[in-house]
């Protein structure tokens, strides 16, 4: 085949439909998980039910029969596989030999089973028990400065988990708590912040199906977040308009089949999604969304000159902003010619698109890591707000600013105390509930605690699930510093690649899932987490446990808290595990506002809101108003143009869940069988004299002399904007430098990384 015969692998199909059941089958059929299975899926986002352990999509108070997706029954399945991880496995495997097996296989042993602790001498693995276990991690942590140890969280634990996890790290003397949100939507948490002063979204679920336009950037909900589809789907039906901001064409924004819908899944008639699809380039957003203002501002200029009414909502602007005139001032003197040259969009185009922003009365904005994984994402978020306080687009039903989060209780999270910055938390409260005094100064977030464990400073690291090891950027270097700790501790589910590259002394140790049944000693218990749109649920886990050994993540972190801190009358680390609903109250006496009556409530269908200021147009800015700002850039990149340099970013397919790789096979991009592949579009090919399965080098040019590389990788046709490479989470994080964050809340650029090719 020639390079101009290079056909862009893309558009296997909608969105849904029968892929999608195809997708769920394969994995039950090689996970062969307990037939009880199929319960679990029944009550997956129901009230009483289990809330789905993969993504962080709100759970509507009306449910479908069926309201989980792909994504979240393999994630279930993936739990309730048959497969273990014994201590017997790793009497057979040497942790060196296991370190040059792929993620894939590692997790594909199964379900932890018992406590383990590393023993060097036989560079291995080995069964220990809990009490072993716990002392040994007390005594440890007692022996280091509690400001050297880092207390991880992945954003899956549940609130009551959170709550007590964060309160351990604070009473043994340290704010040292990122969780998986620093690499994520912290760009929110302090971009969205400081535009609106709230860290989180204003919308609810509700106003899905009231609003008229979706302006929607860098978030993929065909793979990411599936039963976002149904609602953006009801609302093209209605006549809401969707435009698309994504360098990728992605399936789930162009077409989708419910498969919840017999007869469009016979038909296979799939509703067209986007009504204008932009492919604007890597870190373009600023741009492209500058150039919508702008012609925004222009109607409004024409048409008042013209004496009828402006576009622009003046009461609002009036009334809720600040710093509109000098932000309108740079709207209208910024360049076409620049904004078409960074965004990669024809002007023409955004026109058309502001002009449909202009005739919608209720508009959206929704983003992801498209936006929030780039050097200058807070920027975007600020434009992007701009965009909606032209039109008083915020706090009022079936408009708002809408990121949609990851990990199924990242917000959560936060919400309860997982902060590193302790202004955050209300550090009184509990040193009055708890009698101590909290440590005030900040705490490390994911990039300060990587910078720490290179320089030495950090020496233990205590993980409450994920990979980190494999989440962050700079991978050879933070591998190597990683084995210089004195201790890890990691309390997972499954062996992943973090577990084995670990410090002088180190831990893993198993825990229950979400979906399996917890027994205290007052009986069976039930945990909560909080959804993208602040809605708090509770859920159930009845699946029996995988192993006898197992102990429920909060029964973990109470064990660990108590073998490391002394006694005090106030901790009661046995009486919380005993019964999560003393925790759930202490949760309730610390934020009141949010959590009152918590016990009570936290079964109401579609969840109980815990509110938002800004969703009531109370801003909680510095100037009590919401912001207008300028951008000091028009590119989100940190790394310009140059001849020969792209802008790697770096992708999730449907078949994983972060670094969990379910299968090879990602289906909505017509992409299968290897996650080894760059996709590069047939122009540059041409450029780069490449042909279609060539095996090429990708290596880092942020221009700073460190070597990073990444090899192996088969050149893959695709539809990209020029001078965009596209390729896989976590494969590709060698080649992200670690200083190369987001400025305003370091959350690592994965996104828009300067790299070149090499044969
Ligand atoms: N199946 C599955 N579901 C998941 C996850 C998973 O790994 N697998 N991960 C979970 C987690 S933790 C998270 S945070 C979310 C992540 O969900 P998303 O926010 O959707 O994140 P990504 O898939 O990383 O990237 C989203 C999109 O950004 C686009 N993009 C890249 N660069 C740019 C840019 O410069 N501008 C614009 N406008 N778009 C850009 C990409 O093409 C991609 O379509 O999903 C959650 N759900
Ligand atoms: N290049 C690049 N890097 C990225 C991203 C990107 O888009 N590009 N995305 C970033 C984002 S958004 C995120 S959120 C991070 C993800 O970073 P993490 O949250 O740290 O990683 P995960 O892959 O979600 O963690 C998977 C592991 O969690 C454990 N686990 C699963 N379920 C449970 C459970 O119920 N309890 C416990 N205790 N453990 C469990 C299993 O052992 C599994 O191996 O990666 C970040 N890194
Ligand atoms: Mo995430």
């Amino acid at each position: 085949m020639t390079d101009s015969e290079a056909e862009p692998k893309q558009d296997e199909g909608p969105a849904g439909g029968w892929g999608s059941l195809k997708g769920i089958g394969r994995v039950l059929a090689r996970e062969l998980p307990n037939p009880a299975v199929i319960e679990t899926l029944m009550r997956q986002n129901k009230a009483q039910g289990y809330m789905c352990s993969s993504c962080a999509w709100g759970k509507p108070a009306h449910p479908h029969a069926f309201e989980f997706c792909e994504n979240g029954a393999k994630s279930t399945i993936w739990e309730l596989t048959r497969d273990r991880c014994t201590p017997a496995f790793f009497a057979e495997h040497t942790v060196s030999e296991l370190l040059g097996w792929p993620d894939y296989e590692l997790e594909m042993q199964g379900r932890l089973t018992e406590p383990l602790r590393y023993d060097a001498a036989a560079d291995k693995y080995v069964a220990c028990g809990w009490d072993e276990a716990f002392a040994q991690i007390g005594q440890s942590l007692q022996a280091l400065d509690p400001k050297s140890v880092v207390f991880y969280a992945s954003g899956k634990a549940a609130l009551e988990t959170s709550y007590l996890y964060a309160l351990s790290a604070r009473l043994y003397g340290h704010n040292n708590l990122p969780d998986s949100s620093n690499m994520c939507h912290e760009t929110t948490s302090v971009g969205l912040k400081q535009v609106i002063g709230s860290p989180v979204g204003t919308c609810v679920l509700e106003d899905f199906e009231r609003c008229d336009a979706i302006f929607h950037f860098g978030q993929n909900p065909g793979t990411n977040s599936p039963r976002f589809l149904h609602p953006l789907q009801d609302a093209v039906k209605r006549g809401c308009k969707i435009i698309t901001f994504n360098p990728v064409h992605e399936q789930g924004l162009l077409r989708f089949i419910n498969p919840q819908n017999p007869a469009e899944m016979l038909s296979g008639h799939a509703t067209e999604l986007s009504h204008m699809y932009l492919q604007v380039r890597p870190g373009g957003d600023i741009a492209a969304l500058m150039g919508l203002c702008k012609h925004v501002l222009a109607m409004d200029d024409a048409r008042c000159a013209a004496g009828q009414p402006g576009v622009l909502d003046r009461d609002f602007i009036a009334a809720h902003t600040h710093g509109f005139e000098a932000f309108a001032d740079s709207a209208r003197t910024a360049d076409w010619t620049q904004i078409e040259r960074t965004s990669g969009l024809a002007r023409a185009d955004l026109e058309a698109a502001a002009e449909v922003y202009a005739a919608a009365e209720r508009v959206i904005g929704v983003y992801g890591m498209g936006l929030t994984q780039q050097v200058h994402g807070s920027q975007s978020i600020g434009m992007l707000v701009n965009l909606l306080l032209l039109r008083g687009n915020l706090g009022r039903p079936g408009a708002g600013i809408s990121p949609v989060r990851g990990h199924s209780n990242v917000q959560g999270q936060r919400t309860v105390g997982m902060s590193e910055k302790p202004e955050l938390v209300p550090l009184d409260k509990l040193a009055q509930m708890f009698d101590f005094e909290p440590p005030r100064d900040k705490g490390l977030n994911t990039v300060e605690a990587c910078e720490g464990i290179r320089s030495g400073t950090v020496q233990a690291f205590v993980s409450l699930g994920g990979n980190f090891v494999r989440a962050i950027p700079e991978r050879e270097a933070m591998e190597q510093a990683w084995r210089k700790q004195a201790l890890t501790v990691y309390i997972a589910t499954k062996l992943n690649r973090s577990h084995l590259v670990h410090g002088r002394a180190s831990y893993v140790l198993p825990c229950l899932a979400r979906s399996e049944e917890d027994l205290q000693q007052s009986g069976p218990q039930s945990v909560s987490i909080e959804d993208s749109f602040s809605h708090i649920h509770g859920s159930i886990g009845k699946r029996q446990p995988a192993s006898e050994h197992l102990r429920s993540e909060l029964a973990i972190v109470a064990g660990i808290a108590k073998a490391m801190l002394p006694a005090h009358p106030k901790w009661r680390w046995d009486e919380w595990t005993a019964d999560y609903r003393r925790v759930r109250e202490l949760i309730a006496e610390t934020y009141a506002q949010e959590f009152h009556d918590f016990n009570a409530r936290m079964f109401e269908a579609g969840g109980f809101y815990r509110g938002n200021p800004a969703h009531e147009r109370i801003w909680k800015t510095a100037s009590g108003k919401a912001e207008f700002t300028v951008p000091s850039v028009l590119s989100a990149l940190g790394v310009g143009d140059a001849p020969g340099r792209y802008h790697l970013i770096t992708l999730r397919s449907n078949d994983q869940f972060n670094t969990t790789i379910y299968g090879f096979s990602d289906r909505l991009r017509g992409l299968e069988g290897s996650r080894m592949i760059l996709l590069i579009n047939p122009a540059d090919m041409a450029r780069e004299e490449l042909h279609e399965g060539d095996v090429v080098r990708l290596v880092g040019d942020a221009g700073d002399d460190v070597q990073r590389e990444v090899a192996g990788l088969t050149v893959t046709p695709f539809n990209l904007p020029d001078g965009c490479l596209g390729g896989y989470f976590p494969e590709m994080n060698a080649l992200i430098p670690l200083w190369y964050h987001d400025q305003a809340s370091k959350t690592p650029a994965s996104k828009g990384v300067p790299v070149r090719i090499r044969r």
